[in-house]
C-alpha cells in the first residue's frame, strides 16, 4: 500500500536551510512539506554554528522565528586575533558600521521547528529510504517509508536542503554537474561547557601548537575549538587534556583566567571546502550544505544557507504569484557568486590561522606578516571585517 500526498515544494532536510525555506514559503502562502530522515531530537543534538550575519537575522525576522534570537542573541561588534603573545581587536562597528549576532544553531533550529509546528505546516521526521525522482520533468516525486508504509509525495519543485551527505545532490546525473573541493589536513575538536566565556568577544588564535578558538553561546555557556589532526578521536581527549592544551595555546594571562568545567559535548569536525555547480537541475534546487561546504573558520556555512534560501524563496514566491520563472532561472548563478566569495574568505581565514605541516618556517613567517598587516593596515582590517559581517545580497 502507498499513501499519496501533494504539495507545491517538497523540502528534503529539516536543518536550518530546509526550515528557513519552509517558513519563508509558508508566510508567502506557498505550500511545502519538510521531510527529514532523522528525528527532531537528533537534529537538535547537533552542536554547530554560532555566528549570524545580519542577512541571516533578517531571514529569521521574515520567517517569524526571531523573537528569542533578539532577546538572547549576543551582539558582537568585533573579534580578537591572538598571535605572538598579543591580542588585537578587529572593530567591525568602526570598520564597517555593522556587527554579528552570536546565537547557537541549535537554538535557531528549535525556534524554527516551533514556529513551523505552531503554524500547522507539515513536517515528516524519521522518514526512511528517501528517494527523489522526475525532477528533470514538470512532475517531481519524493518517495520514502514512514512507520513501515511506503509514501509518495508529488510536488512542483524539490528543494534539496539535506546537507553534505544528503540524497539530493547524489541523485544528479553524473554529467550534469562539476564539483570543486579542497580537504584540509586537519580537523577541529570542539568542546561545549557551562562556564562563562574566556572574553566578551571571540578570540581566534594562531599558535605554533595549532589554531584555537574561544567562542560562546551565552554569558554562561562557552564553545572552544582546537586544531587537531585528521586521525584523532574524541576518546583520546578527556576534558583535562583539552583544557590543558587550550591553555598552552592562549597567552598566560588569559589562560589563567580561563574558567574550565565538565564538557557537555565534544566532537571532531573535518575541514573541507566544496562547491557543486550548478545548484539547479530541472526542478531540483540545492541549498545550504547540500551545495557547498566551507571550513568553519570564517563562520560562513549557516549564513550561506540563509542567503541561498532567501534567493530561492523569493524566486518560488514570484513563480506562484505571477507564473514568472525568471528568478528561478537565475537562482544558481546568483547564489554561486556569493558562495565563492565566502569560499574565498573561509579558505583565507583557514590559511591565515592554522598550522600547516608542509608550510614550514617560511609559511609561519608569512602568516605572521599577514597578521601584522591586518592589525596595522585599516584597508586590510576592513577587508576581513566586511566579509566576516557578511557581504550584501544582490537585489
Ligand atoms: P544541515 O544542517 O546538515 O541539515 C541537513 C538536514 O538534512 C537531513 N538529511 C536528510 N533528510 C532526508 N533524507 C536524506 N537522505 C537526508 N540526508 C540528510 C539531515 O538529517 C539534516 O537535518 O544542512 P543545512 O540546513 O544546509 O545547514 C548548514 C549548516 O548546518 C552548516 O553550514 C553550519 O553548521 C556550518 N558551521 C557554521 N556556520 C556558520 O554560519 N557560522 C558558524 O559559526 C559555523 N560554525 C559550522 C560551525 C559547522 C561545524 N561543523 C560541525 C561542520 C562549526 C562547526 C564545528
Ligand atoms: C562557534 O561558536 O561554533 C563558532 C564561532 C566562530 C567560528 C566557528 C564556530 O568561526
Amino acid at each position: 500500500m502507498t499513501d499519496r500526498l501533494t504539495t507545491a515544494v517538497a523540502i528534503i532536510g529539516s536543518g536550518p536551510s530546509g526550515l528557513m525555506l519552509g517558513q519563508l514559503l509558508h508566510r508567502a502562502g506557498v505550500d511545502a512539506v519538510v521531510i527529514d530522515n532523522k528525528s527532531r531530537e537528533h537534529i537538535l543534538g547537533r552542536i554547530r554554528a554560532g555566528v549570524l550575519e545580519t542577512v541571516t537575522v533578517d531571514v529569521l525576522d521574515d520567517a517569524g522565528a526571531s523573537e528569542r534570537l533578539h532577546e538572547q542573541g549576543l551582539v558582537h561588534r568585533g573579534i580578537n586575533l591572538a598571535f605572538d603573545g598579543g591580542l588585537h581587536r578587529i572593530d567591525f562597528e568602526a570598520l564597517t558600521g555593522r556587527h554579528v549576532v552570536v546565537y547557537g544553531q541549535t537554538e535557531l533550529t528549535r525556534d524554527l521547528m516551533e514556529v513551523r509546528s505552531a503554524s500547522g505546516a507539515a513536517s515528516v521526521y524519521d522518514a526512511q529510504d528517501v528517494r527523489i525522482e522526475g525532477f528533470e520533468s514538470a512532475h517531481p516525486v519524493v518517495r520514502y517509508r514512514k512507520d513501515g508504509t511506503e509514501q509518495e509525495l508529488r510536488s512542483d519543485f524539490i528543494a534539496g536542503c539535506d546537507g553534505f551527505h544528503g540524497v539530493c545532490r547524489q541523485s544528479l546525473p553524473s554529467q550534469s554537474y562539476k564539483t570543486y573541493e579542497r580537504i584540509y589536513p586537519f580537523g577541529w575538536l570542539g568542546l561545549l561547557s557551562d562556564t562563562p566565556p574566556a572574553a566578551d568577544e571571540l578570540i581566534y588564535v594562531n599558535h605554533e601548537r595549532g589554531f584555537a578558538l574561544c567562542s560562546m553561546r551565552s554569558h554562561a555557556r562557552s564553545r572552544y575549538y582546537l586544531q587537531c589532526t585528521q586521525h584523532e578521536r574524541v576518546e583520546e581527549w578527556p576534558d583535562d587534556r583539552f583544557w590543558a592544551e587550550l591553555k598552552r595555546r592562549l597567552d598566560p594571562q588569559l589562560g589563567e583566567r580561563l574558567m574550565t568545567g565538565p564538557s557537555i559535548e565534544k566532537s571532531i569536525a573535518p575541514l573541507r571546502s566544496f562547491v557543486v555547480e550548478p545548484m539547479q537541475f530541472g526542478r531540483l534546487f540545492l541549498a545550504g550544505d547540500a551545495a557547498h561546504i566551507v571550513p568553519p573558520t570564517g563562520a560562513k556555512g549557516l549564513n550561506l544557507a540563509a542567503s541561498d534560501v532567501r534567493y530561492l524563496s523569493r524566486a518560488l514566491t514570484q513563480f506562484y504569484r505571477n507564473g514568472d520563472s525568471h528568478e528561478l532561472d537565475r537562482y544558481s548563478e546568483r547564489c554561486l557568486r556569493r558562495v565563492w566569495l565566502a569560499e574565498r574568505f573561509s579558505w583565507w581565514m583557514t590559511s591565515l590561522l592554522h598550522r600547516f605541516a608542509d608550510a614550514g618556517d617560511f609559511g609561519a613567517r608569512i602568516q605572521r606578516a599577514e597578521l601584522e598587516y591586518l592589525v596595522r593596515s585599516r584597508a586590510a582590517a576592513v577587508a576581513l571585517a566586511e566579509s566576516y559581517v557578511g557581504l550584501p545580497l544582490e537585489d
